[in-house]
């Protein structure tokens, strides 16, 4: 039975199906929409109790949050490389970036998307510029990807929001930043999971 993947089009949805489009596995997606589509309202709290997307069913088994399910599919495909060994200095970096991504990058992005007014959005885009920016450092230090030369899930969470972010002008102004996601988005699959 093919991974669903509870699916909404523009939203976090969209990483885990790059990262499924990454490990050529089959999937179905299943379109989440709260004013009447195949998932909607109370029906969908029995996959995801607030009603978000993203969530996958891989079997009788439901996960929800977009980086726990990139973090699960990644190891449950271990032949596809795309998550570390267990327990070397790679995977720690792979949790680093994991988590920067959606624990840093993005409520300094949503502070600078939600800002009140020009003052607020100019001190909130200041911000995520210094946010971004180290992972701009990390490119340059050791690229092309975030562990080197191994592509991994690591790159689809914290690429995922750079992307939605090139397309804000947030990257203007961070060459090494704007190449990086310009690698991302040259990729086959992540230009799959825009069909
Ligand atoms: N931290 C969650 C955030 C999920 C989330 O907020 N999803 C948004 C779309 S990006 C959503 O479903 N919004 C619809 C709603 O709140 O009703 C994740 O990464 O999966």
């Amino acid at each position: 039975m093919p991974i669903r993947l509870y699916y909404a089009p523009k939203t976090r949805a969209g990483r885990v199906r790059w990262l499924l489009e990454e490990l050529a596995t089959p999937y179905e997606l299943v379109a989440v929409d709260r004013e009447g589509g195949e998932c909607d309202g109370s029906e969908y709290r029995a996959i995801h109790p607030l009603g978000k997307v993203p969530a996958i069913a891989d079997g009788e088994q439901v996960v929800f949050e977009s980086a726990a399910i990139c973090l699960h599919l990644a190891d449950r495909f271990p032949e596809k490389n795309l998550a570390p060994a267990l327990g070397t200095p790679e995977r720690g970096l792979y949790y680093q970036w994991i988590v920067y991504g959606v624990a840093t990058v993005e409520p300094a992005a949503m502070a600078t998307f939600f800002a009140a007014d020009d003052e607020a959005k100019a001190t909130a885009a200041a911000a995520l510029g210094e946010v971004v920016g180290v992972v701009g450092q990390a490119i340059e230090r050791g690229g092309p990807f975030l562990l080197g030369e191994q592509f991994s899930a690591a790159d689809v969470l914290v690429g995922s929001g750079l992307l939605w972010g090139r397309d804000m002008g947030w990257l203007d102004g961070q060459p090494a930043l704007a190449e990086y996601a310009d690698r991302l988005a040259e990729r086959p699959a992540y230009k799959a999971s825009l069909a």
